[in-house]
């Protein structure tokens, strides 16, 4: 098989001093993949391994120097904004992002409560491919409410602006097509916004997020998003069918923080790790789960606050409570870089909803 775009892995700094260099040896652009639909760098990194057919092999020495000069970009997997988007304007100078050059994960949540949820939409769906994102189970909560009739809808301002705005159908459309999970098999890096499934290898969870993902983007998704609510089936099982399994598997991508040896959750526990009723583990913890040969970079669990233990990495820090917003740098040794949240706690306290509290 040929890997030639999987000769450098992915954190390595495209600025090194030996760019000009190769840039002077190249001899004919990059062969995009007619199989792929965007002309993306995912597409160039993954279309060699998955496409064969069209990416017959090049000479070795062409091959080994096209990592560098296509690798990115530094990698910022950021915890929940939830509509703070002056604390994520402070965090892109203070990373002096450059969609260029970097890269933008969103763990999801990206609006409710803060205020600005407008504005954060715009922003991230503006960035193009610079930003991938997560659905959370705030986001969520807001493509269900475009789909009610509006005298049932809830009087939150900050989901209003959204639903109300020109714009509004546009952005809320780009958000419900974003994915439950994002992998890249080159960092071996998987990102959700809550958790995983004590019962889910990689496979498994992928396959789960695949599912739900094609349901929310069908004709029929409306009808998903009505009825999504709910704390049954308590847990996920390869026994649910239909709904209920639509419902269990949106409950862990987006909802998950304590769950038993089964995989059953606890919905009311919030806190922090040891403040949990006897026979509940924080998800990652769970004793006898599926072996995880990868990292898993979350939010949504701001009593978690920055996290890192078992391979998983927590980035949630309560922007939106007055906590601070945080990048995780992914790379071989992550790194986290926080700024100090723009907002005081309490603030917008009136847009409390059927989310819960602190959910
Ligand atoms: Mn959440």
């Amino acid at each position: 098989m040929v890997r030639s775009f999987a000769f450098a892995p992915r954190y390595a700094d495209p600025r090194s001093a030996a760019l000009p260099l190769l840039l002077g040896t190249r001899t004919h652009g990059p062969q995009l993949c007619l199989c792929a639909s965007r002309p993306s760098y995912d597409a160039l990194t993954t279309a060699t391994a998955n496409h064969p057919h069209c990416h017959p092999r090049r000479p070795p020495l062409l091959s080994a120097l096209e990592p560098s000069r296509v690798a990115p970009l530094t990698i910022y997997a950021v915890g929940d904004v939830q509509g703070c988007y002056d604390s994520l304007q402070r965090l892109v100078e203070r990373l002096a992002f450059d969609p260029t050059r970097d890269r933008f994960w969103f763990t999801g949540d990206l609006v409710n409560r803060g205020g600005q949820s407008l504005e954060t939409l715009r922003y991230i769906k503006g960035l193009g491919e610079a930003a991938v994102a997560v659905l959370g189970n705030h986001d969520l909560h807001l493509v269900a409410e475009s789909v009610k009739p509006l005298e049932r809808r809830q009087k939150n301002a900050d989901l209003r602006r959204v639903l109300e705005a020109p714009d509004g159908e546009e952005l809320i459309t780009w958000l419900r097509h974003r994915p439950l999970l994002h992998y890249d098999p080159d960092l071996r890096f998987v990102m959700v916004h809550a958790g995983l499934s004590p019962q889910w290898n990689l496979e498994r969870a992928r396959g789960e997020a695949d599912r739900v993902e094609r349901e929310l983007r069908d004709k029929d998704f409306k009808n998903v998003l009505l009825r999504m609510y709910g704390d049954k089936p308590g847990g996920w099982s390869r026994r649910l069918k239909g709904l209920d399994r639509t419902r269990a598997t949106i409950n862990v991508f987006t909802r998950l923080r304590f769950c038993d040896t089964q995989g059953q959750l606890n919905f009311d526990a919030k806190g922090a790790p040891g403040t949990q009723p006897p026979g509940y583990y924080p998800w990652f913890e769970v004793p006898g789960h599926k072996a995880r040969d990868f990292r898993v970079v979350t939010g949504h669990w701001s009593a978690l606050g920055r996290f890192e233990g078992m391979g998983v990495y927590g980035t949630d820090t309560g922007c939106v409570w007055g906590g601070s917003l945080t990048a995780l740098k992914l790379g071989a040794q992550p790194e986290f870089i926080s700024v100090p949240s723009t907002r005081r706690d309490g603030e917008d306290s009136d847009s409390a909803d059927e989310m819960g509290d602190r959910d």
